[in-house]
């Protein structure tokens, strides 16, 4: 998009006239402007409209979201004008308004912060996990029922694996048969993913979850490299804890990233879990013995069904997410794939961490 188009998306909100604007961050879903006017930096995004399809119950999940947070955080001391995202309104008082290419929405950039695609070391991991148990915690007495449902079976891995079968049946781009043996990994454990997501979905409380639990979903404050805010609130709605906690140890405690394209080199990393697992109980309150036992099988869930996503786009011929090569999705889920497959190698290892912590925290 040219600077002057995005300065005319810019002029819907009340931001004043824009001095710059670039391309930001590296997200798949949404696209991400940082624009600088006289009353300082802003992040610009157009909302994907065919991933979230009601983009009034977004902003007013984030409207809510946001309220709260700020609101507990302020009573406890904290730093509550970068705990969360400050919505910017839109001229005639929404906080998101329509242009000719879709919707789009404003809020102000959270100074002296910085996000990571990957851990660079176990402080970085440890505080993602103390931002992301302190989310949960912070939501803790939010009443889910006010939220929207902005993606509906957002983490229903069975209802995931039956979209991958179908992709692979009508195979749409052609591409099945160059990828056959990755997909019988992903086809094979189907069966057995699927009841012990079952299984969880019965047994473990349902509580207000953020759902997209990537580190470059945290910003870190770049004085003190502390976990600061989370962000990317679009997918927050009722969920399980175990679910949370698995999505982010697929980016958080992984040794590449999930775009590589050297699979060999992807393995779930001991220090970065252990630390991203210790801040997270830390900070993450009235965890059931049910959770914490469960915690590994939803790194594992998380890591299959993502991975899932990334098969059948790419077999539907990447359709949902944001591919800059064409075996992009490929690679994505041959990363998933491999980081699995050192999970579910080392369960008893990974298990036996948690207990420990737990045990530790008392
Ligand atoms: P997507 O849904 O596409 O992942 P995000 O909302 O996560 O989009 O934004 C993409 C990136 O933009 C983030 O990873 C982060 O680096 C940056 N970002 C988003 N909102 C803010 C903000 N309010 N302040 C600072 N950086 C932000
Ligand atoms: C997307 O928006 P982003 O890049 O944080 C996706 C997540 C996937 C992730 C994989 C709404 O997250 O579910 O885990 O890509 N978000 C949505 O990298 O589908
Ligand atoms: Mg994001």
């Amino acid at each position: 998009m040219t600077l002057s188009a995005v300065s005319e998306r810019a002029a819907m909100f009340h931001a004043g006239g824009v001095l710059s604007a670039v391309p930001y961050g590296s997200g798949h879903i949404n696209d991400t402007y940082l624009v600088e006017t006289a009353k300082g930096r802003f992040i610009l995004q157009r909302i994907n409209t065919k991933v979230f399809s009601d983009p009034y119950a977004l902003t007013e999940n984030l409207m809510l979201v946001t309220s709260h947070i700020r609101m507990k955080t302020a009573l406890d001391g904290g730093d509550f004008e970068r705990c969360t995202i400050t919505p910017v309104p839109a001229v005639g008082g929404a906080f998101c308004a329509e242009a000719e290419d879709g919707f789009w929405r404003m809020s102000r950039f959270i100074d002296g912060s910085f996000s990571l695609d990957r851990a660079e070391r176990p402080e970085d991991t440890y505080e993602g996990g103390r931002g992301f148990g302190r989310f949960m915690t912070l939501l803790r007495d939010f009443p889910a029922e006010r939220l929207h449902e902005t993606i509906p079976n957002f983490h229903n891995t069975p209802l995931r694996l039956e979209a991958m079968k179908r992709s692979a049946e009508e195979d749409a781009a052609g591409r099945l048969l160059s990828c056959a043996g990755l997909y019988e990994e992903y086809a094979s454990r189907a069966e057995f993913y699927a009841s012990e997501w079952r299984r969880l979905d019965a047994a473990l409380p349902k509580r207000v979850t953020h759902n997209d639990t990537k580190i470059n979903n945290i910003l870190f404050d770049s004085a003190t490299r502390r976990a600061l805010a989370v962000i990317d609130l679009d997918t927050v709605m009722p969920g399980l804890s175990v679910f949370d906690f698995g999505d982010a140890i697929r980016t958080g405690a992984a040794s590449a990233d999930e775009d590589t394209t050297a699979p060999e080199t992807m393995g779930v990393s001991t220090g970065l879990f252990e630390a991203y697992a210790r801040g997270y109980l830390e900070e993450a309150e009235g965890l059931t013995p049910e959770e914490t036992e469960s915690l590994v099988l939803g790194a594992k869930m998380m890591t299959y069904e993502c991975g899932s996503r990334f098969m059948a786009d790419y077999l539907a011929g990447d359709v949902y997410f944001k591919a800059s090569r064409p075996s992009h999705n490929l690679d994505r889920a041959a990363s998933q794939m491999a980081l699995l497959q050192d999970m579910e190698r080392r369960t008893d290892e990974l298990e036996e961490t948690v207990r420990g912590l737990v045990r530790a925290r008392g």
